[in-house]
């Protein structure tokens, strides 16, 4: 259990105060982003007994027929094709939809979108966000489009949904397959339409870290039915019957104990909601009006996981710097996380192949260089989110003062 120092330290409000100046820090234990969001363990023990009971671990098992089901009908869609993780089941999708060339990405994602593409040699095209919803800029898509274009990739990044309507018009009109990475949105939705049947296929993830887990697992769901057929011979080698093999595949099946992890999760999802949204709402009332301080909005009006807590730093109005704020949480033991730093565009091998990707990507750049993300899940109380926000307020309230220690510090 995390114990807060609260009680001993009761405000951290004088620079001597936080840990970096020699106070104690706030946590004895890290506070970690991405903790896991755990369901009823004795069912998920149950669960784990029964597989071995019948020792049917993996491939065509009830618990991954049945996990595929309920996300089926979670996602509201036809088919949901369960595998070992979101970055082979988006290597799938692409090659069962037969990209080629370029497809256009957001850099502002994580590194798998980027390299589920170069894994089958299709060029990413790297494309800027709308600074809002950190999620694709449609007038930006079309700009990046040429003669070898064959799809786009949307991020729903953060669980907020992209632009579907303007994306789906444009991959319409200009004849490309549209894809979506949804790794963060299971359990939300676009204009009242559950996160799931947009596109030609969506992929979700259900990693540790993410909203529903299943140990490590991911899906592609979709309406399409060829497609989801040639996904699962992908999946299980090219297999179409026991001896059988009529094309190229891999190894992407989800186990049997990922599938009851899921499931068991899958039944906590309302638990996971309420925990997520109550944090959330505290830190926006926690730190409302702090100068240069925003947190990413959320469309209420539409379902929301809440997964992420996304602060945007504004170094000129701070006066302390993101990378600084990070360090005196990281002091104080919370341990924020500036995701998705520095962008694709600007790590190998993008770096070096696409050396100009930088001068179309002006939001991408500012948004990775101001996000750092803020604990949240089930291990996360009230009490806690007090003392993390009295941390920040203390850092901008005194932020003259760490800067110019932070730099002589630096300077030796
Ligand atoms: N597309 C997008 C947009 C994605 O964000 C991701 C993955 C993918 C595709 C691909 O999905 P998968 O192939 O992974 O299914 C993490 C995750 O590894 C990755 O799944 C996730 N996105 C990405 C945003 O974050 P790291 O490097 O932060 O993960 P890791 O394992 O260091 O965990 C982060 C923190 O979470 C740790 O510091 C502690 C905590 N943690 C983690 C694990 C695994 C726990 O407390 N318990 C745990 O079991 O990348």
């Amino acid at each position: 259990m995390l114990r807060s120092r609260h009680e001993l330290h009761p405000i951290k409000k004088v620079v001597g105060d936080l840990a970096l100046f020699g106070g104690t820090p706030a946590f004895e234990e890290g506070l970690h982003v991405g903790r896991p969001n755990i369901g009823n363990r004795q069912k998920f023990l149950e669960r784990i007994g029964d597989i071995l009971d019948r020792k049917w671990l993996t491939n065509g098992g009830v618990y991954v027929n049945e996990f595929e089901r309920l996300i089926a009908e979670a996602a509201g869609v036809e088919h949901c094709v369960a595998m070992c993780n979101a970055t082979i089941a988006l290597e799938i999708a692409i090659r069962a939809l037969e990209m080629t060339g370029e497809v256009i990405v957001p850099s502002f994602t994580f590194i798998a979108t980027a390299h589920a593409l170069q894994w089958q040699g299709i060029t990413p095209v790297f494309c800027d966000i709308d600074p809002c919803t950190h999620t694709l800029d449609p007038d930006r898509v079309e700009q990046m489009i040429t003669p070898r274009t064959m799809g786009i990739i949307g991020v729903h990044l953060w669980g907020n949904p992209c632009n579907i309507d303007a994306l789906s018009e444009i991959a319409t009109r200009r004849g490309l397959k549209l894809l979506f990475d949804s790794a963060h949105a299971f359990g939300c939705s676009y204009r009242g339409r559950m996160i799931g049947g947009f596109g030609a296929a969506e992929v979700f993830s259900f990693h540790a870290t993410k909203f529903l887990n299943s140990l490590e697992g991911g899906a592609v769901v979709t309406n399409d039915g060829e497609l989801a057929y040639r996904m699962r011979l992908m999946l299980n080698f090219g297999f179409t019957n026991y001896d059988c093999v009529d094309s190229i595949g891999t190894n992407g099946k989800m186990n049997e104990v990922s599938a009851a992890m899921g499931l068991t999760n899958l039944e906590s999802l309302g638990e996971f909601t309420s925990v997520n949204r109550r944090n959330y709402k505290q830190y926006e009332q926690e730190l409302v009006g702090l100068e240069g301080v925003t947190l990413l909005a959320y469309n209420e009006a539409e379902e929301c996981n809440y997964q992420y807590v996304v602060l945007e730093i504004d170094e000129r109005k701070t006066i302390v710097a993101r990378d600084q704020l990070i360090e005196i949480l990281h002091s104080e033991n919370v341990l924020a996380r500036r995701y998705f730093y520095p962008g694709c565009h600007r790590v190998e091998p993008y770096r070096s192949l696409y050396p100009d990707a930088h001068l179309f990507l002006p939001q991408t750049e500012r948004v990775a260089a101001q996000v750092m993300t803020l604990p949240t899940g089930q291990t996360i109380t009230p009490d806690i989110i007090r003392v993390v926000c009295d941390i920040i307020r203390n850092a901008v309230a005194n932020a003259g003062e760490i800067r110019k220690f932070l730099e002589e510090r630096s300077a030796g």
